[in-house]
């Protein structure tokens, strides 16, 4: 029997009951069945089959029922019953810290809510403060607790991870006995989540730097020192390593530790077909202890006869076969954007006033901005209602006369939901009159995946719909994106002549890269939106360029490297297109 198992199942019964307003003595005789069971040293299953499980301390005769069931049946039948009882995710929403089962019972009872996205959401919109014997320091508590179950979940954003790493690397780039550092790891190769980051640097006193390492601002605990290598955990959750070579090995080690592990050894396959041994530390010809020489990364990839591959691309997606054959494609960088979509302003959710995105391309070297704020029926993102559709649109008309002469232009765009039915949010009549439409789901995350792929392919449809937004709906490490067919979604772009956007705020990442080269294949244009609610959110556009790169694009595949008159006949094709 396994005891992990059992111990999982009557945690899980005891949380079950709890939720059900069970009597607490009943409920509570699990919790202490489990304490036993994990101080148990004797062996569990002669206690089952010489029934002596009630000799134990805390296991009483209806438990010791249970135990017997699910040593015979793997599982427990009333458990079975009582997980059908609720939703899924109210158990997961007993996980967060400060709400706990009898909480979580009271907010499902009370409000219905079932999950930990609609309680961030009944904790955002005041429900959960109004509740009785809740208010709004617990609403906030639980807040502090939905973020805290993702960031204990292992991973981190890129955004936070970039943050953490960027000052350590410029501390370490700083100490007098370094003379080469670079990120490296799933940070370096721009992945939306990183497990821990990576740093090597090359050194001829290894000991200095590591003992700078291990004490830099930020560091709550050592998890190992060693004359090369040593990890820390950074603000108690964010494991960093350190790893030192000479300046011979630099180039190998940044390539080994920037991975990912299939990359390297597709190249270490490489290597051995030409007769030369790759790992870490150099590149050598069979029967020799030296390795080739190499000022960089681009040598060792020289060396095997390949282009250089830049970071965002080591993931074996097929980058070493394409750099063998010289067919890597030009990536996007940020120099080649002319302008940028999708952003916020105090028409609705966003902080920014119009004109502040105006000035903040002109300062930035952008030509075109297109604003793109909520439609009518959004009400949480204070969508704009046609009338304040209108008085927008002459703002934007009279902003654009007085920048003119500066080169920039602001676009009349909209972010406008689909319903739930896929038609889009606005009477044909509104629609046409802006610039270009991007559609995107807020609303009914919880219908099927064919639906909800009819309901995004009906919107694509719709003449106007130039862009589909946010993909999947999805945040990084705290939902899951609502269940979409994205292949079906592609190609019914192609087919309509509508473009997908990587949406470039780092909580959302959507599109996923993955899916990127998929779209190039079947001809569908990319827009980068950073979908920003306030001006330091345009920052976010690099984040969009990182996951391009990850799906290969170049200059030619992303609209914002159109200028504003070549974007706005795009849109006007896929008009004519889909009518
Ligand atoms: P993460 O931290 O989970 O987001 O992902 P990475 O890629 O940063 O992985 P990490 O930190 O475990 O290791 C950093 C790099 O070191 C990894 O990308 C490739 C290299 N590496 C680590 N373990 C192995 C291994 O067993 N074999 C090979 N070939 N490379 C490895
Ligand atoms: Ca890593
Ligand atoms: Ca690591
Ligand atoms: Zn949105």
């Amino acid at each position: 029997m396994n005891k992990k198992a059992l111990v999982e199942a009557l945690s899980e019964m005891e949380v079950l009951l709890e939720l059900d307003g069970a009597n607490p003595f009943r409920s509570g005789a699990y919790g202490k069945a489990v304490r036993a069971l994990e101080a148990l040293d004797t062996d569990l299953e002669e206690h089952v089959e010489n029934g002596t499980l009630t000799d134990l301390d805390g296991i009483g005769k209806g438990i010791a029922q249970k135990i017997e069931e699910f040593a015979q049946a793997g599982t427990i039948s009333e458990l079975e019953e009582m997980r059908s009882k609720f939703p899924e995710g109210l158990l997961e929403m007993t996980l967060i810290p400060g709400l706990g089962p009898k909480k979580a019972r009271a907010v499902y009872t009370e409000l219905g809510v079932s999950s930990v996205d609609q309680l961030r959401a009944a904790c955002e919109d005041g429900r959960i403060a109004g509740l009785k014997g809740f208010g709004d320091k617990t609403a906030r508590k639980i807040l502090d607790g939905i973020e805290q179950l993702a960031r204990f979940s292992g991973r981190h954003r890129l955004d936070a991870a970039l943050k953490a790493a960027l000052p350590i690397l410029e501390k370490i780039r700083s100490l007098k006995s370094v003379q080469e550092a670079e990120i490296g790891g799933s940070l370096r190769r721009r992945k939306e989540t990183v497990g821990d980051l990576d740093f090597v640097a090359s050194t001829k006193e290894p000991g200095k730097v590591m003992e700078a390492f291990v004490s830099l601002d930020g560091v709550t605990s050592v998890i190992g020192k060693g004359e090369t290598k040593s990890s820390v955990l950074l603000g108690g959750t964010l494991q960093a390593d350190l790893r030192c070579v000479s300046g011979a090995e630099y180039p190998f080690a940044l390539l080994h530790f920037t991975g990912s592990k299939e990359h390297n050894t597709r190249l270490r396959q490489i290597a051995r077909e030409k007769g030369m041994k790759l790992n870490e530390y150099g590149l050598f010809p069979d029967g020799k202890e030296e390795s080739l020489r190499a000022k960089s990364e681009k040598d060792v990839y020289k060396h095997l006869a390949l282009s250089y591959i830049p970071p965002e691309m080591r993931e074996d997606m097929g980058e070493v076969e394409a750099a063998g054959e010289g067919k890597l494609p030009r990536l996007l960088e940020q120099k080649d954007l002319r302008g940028i979509l999708h952003m916020h302003t105090t028409y609705s959710d966003g902080r920014p006033k119009l004109e502040d995105y105006a000035e903040w391309a002109a300062a930035h070297g952008y030509e075109w901005m297109g604003i793109a704020d909520h439609s009518q029926s959004l009400t949480i993102g204070r969508g704009m209602s046609i009338e304040r559709v209108w008085e927008q649109h002459e703002e934007i008309d009279a902003i654009n006369k007085k920048w003119k002469s500066k080169g920039v232009r602001l676009l009349k765009g909209v972010e406008c939901d689909i319903l739930k039915d896929g038609s889009l949010d606005y009477p044909d009549e509104v629609l046409k009159e802006f610039d270009f439409v991007i559609c995107s789901v807020h609303t009914y995350f919880n219908l099927t995946e064919k639906e909800q792929t009819a309901r995004v392919m009906k919107a694509l449809e719709h003449p106007c719909a130039t862009i589909l937004g946010h993909a999947t709906g999805r945040l990084l490490l705290a939902r899951d994106g609502f269940p979409l067919d994205q292949h079906a979604a592609i190609r019914h772009a192609a087919k309509t002549g509508a473009a997908i956007e990587i949406n470039a705020n780092p909580r959302r990442l959507d599109m996923d890269w993955r899916l990127i080269p998929y779209a190039m294949e079947q001809g569908v244009p990319i827009t980068i939106g950073p979908d920003a609610h306030r001006i330091e959110g345009l920052d976010d556009i690099q984040f969009g360029i990182a996951m391009a790169r990850k799906g290969w694009l170049g200059k030619r595949d992303v609209l914002n490297c159109l200028s504003a008159e070549k974007f706005l006949k795009f849109v006007k094709e896929k008009k004519k297109r889909s009518e």
